[in-house]
């Protein structure tokens, strides 16, 4: 059993509320059916926290709101949402204290929201995916005990690119940027083609566009795809494509 199920398994043993933390940008893409499985075998509570909302337009979110019960929307990033977030924990508890566990893939933001909640610097963060190592037990309150864990993916899952999407595999460890560019450019298309003002339609040509215009080129003049792929995985990684 690899090292993370051990960390998943005792969170669920341990906590009475469990947070899903999703992405924002990809909410269905970052819900891991086969932990809410697990937790619903555990008859654990679930709470839905929707992170880095700072990256979505309220249009795009309000719909959502409804269909994922229940739900939190925040961005910890900015501090929003999280007076409602502990709120609706203690509503959970009715009041009572209460161990809150943070699961969710890589590079969601577990790790920053327990920080939003707690005061900055309670649990470590980084824009590197897979950051933290083992389960964290963090205070927020005198009701409130939260766990954090290293980020899961399905154990069956092995879809790189979108892993890359997401985040969950960091841009400069992606073996196959160019593909998992394209696929990005592909589902994104007018916010990326907004964030780099490029006017052509074809995700290759969007691609190559972006090379040019930041001047990434191989020896012999032609467009370094894979330089621009980088980047642009890397601008979206860390929430620069908004
Ligand atoms: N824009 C934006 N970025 C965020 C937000 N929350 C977290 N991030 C960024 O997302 C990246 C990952 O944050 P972490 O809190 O380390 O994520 P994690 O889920 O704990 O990651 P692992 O421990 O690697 O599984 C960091 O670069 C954060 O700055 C948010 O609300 N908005
Ligand atoms: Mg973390």
């Amino acid at each position: 059993m690899p090292s993370f199920w051990k960390h998943v398994n005792k969170v669920l043993r341990e906590a009475e509320i469990i947070i899903e933390v999703l992405d924002a940008r990809m909410i269905d893409d970052t819900r891991n059916f086969e932990i809410e499985k697990k937790i619903e075998q555990f008859g654990k509570k679930i709470l839905y926290v929707v992170n880095k909302c700072d990256l979505v337009s309220k249009k795009e979110l309000d719909p959502l709101k409804r269909k994922l019960v229940p739900s939190v929307f925040i961005s910890s990033k900015d501090h929003l949402g999280t007076t409602i977030l502990k709120k609706k924990i203690l509503e959970l508890s009715r009041g009572k204290p209460v161990t809150v566990g943070v699961l969710g893939y890589p590079n969601v933001g577990k790790s920053s929201l327990i920080n939003a909640l707690a005061g900055k610097g309670a649990a470590r963060t980084s824009s590197e995916s897979g950051y933290t190592k083992g389960v964290q037990k963090v205070r927020v309150d005198n009701k409130i005990l939260v766990l954090d864990t290293p980020g899961v993916f399905p154990q069956r899952e092995k879809d790189l690119v979108k892993h890359g999407m997401i985040g969950a595999q960091s841009y400069e460890k992606i073996k196959n940027p160019e593909i998992v560019a394209l696929e990005l450019i592909n589902e994104k298309k007018v916010m990326i083609q907004k964030k780099y003002n490029v006017t052509e339609d074809d995700p290759d040509e969007i691609l190559e566009a972006i090379a040019v215009k930041f001047k990434l080129v191989v020896s012999g003049g032609k467009p370094n795809m894979d330089a621009a792929a980088r980047k642009v995985l890397k601008d979206w990684q860390t929430g620069k494509i908004v």
